[in-house]
């Protein structure tokens, strides 16, 4: 049993957030994803999210590719974290290429290419100029 481990905030889903949890999924058995609390993503990038965690984890535990979600407190427990949920492989997107290459000696990390052309932030901007 490979368990596959990934993190984010997945504000405003969208298909770059099912793109990435489909294909962490594909190398492993299980997939077990780390959502950003709202108070991590204020300290993180200055406001809260559109939608509350309850409901990005309610979001993220619905979808198929998911076997189970916690939530990610702070940036500086993925160690913990990792040995919490015996997780085999880290899967991140490439904007966090080389982010947890310290983790190596603990856990494979695997970054994979971003989907291109849509992200949280253009949605809002183009829900703004409706
Ligand atoms: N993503 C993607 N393609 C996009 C947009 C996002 O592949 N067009 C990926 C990101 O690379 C990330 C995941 O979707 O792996 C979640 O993205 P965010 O919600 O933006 O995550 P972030 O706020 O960067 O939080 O501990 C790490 C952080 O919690 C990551």
């Amino acid at each position: 049993m490979k368990n596959i481990i990934t993190f984010g905030t997945f504000d405003v889903f969208h298909v770059g957030h099912l793109n990435i949890l489909r294909r962490a999924k594909s190398f492993g058995d299980r997939l077990i994803v780390g959502v950003s609390s709202d108070a991590l993503n204020l300290k993180k990038k200055g406001r809260y999210p559109i939608y509350a965690e309850q409901d990005r984890l309610s979001i993220i535990q619905g979808i198929r590719y998911v076997d189970s979600v916690f939530l990610e407190e702070s940036l500086e427990l993925k160690e913990d974290y990792i040995k919490r949920y015996s997780a085999d492989v880290l899967v991140m997107g490439d904007d966090w290429q080389g982010k947890f290459d310290y983790l190596s000696p603990l856990i494979d990390i695997v970054y994979l290419e971003r989907t291109p052309s849509v992200s949280t932030t253009s949605v809002i901007e183009v829900i703004k100029n409706v």
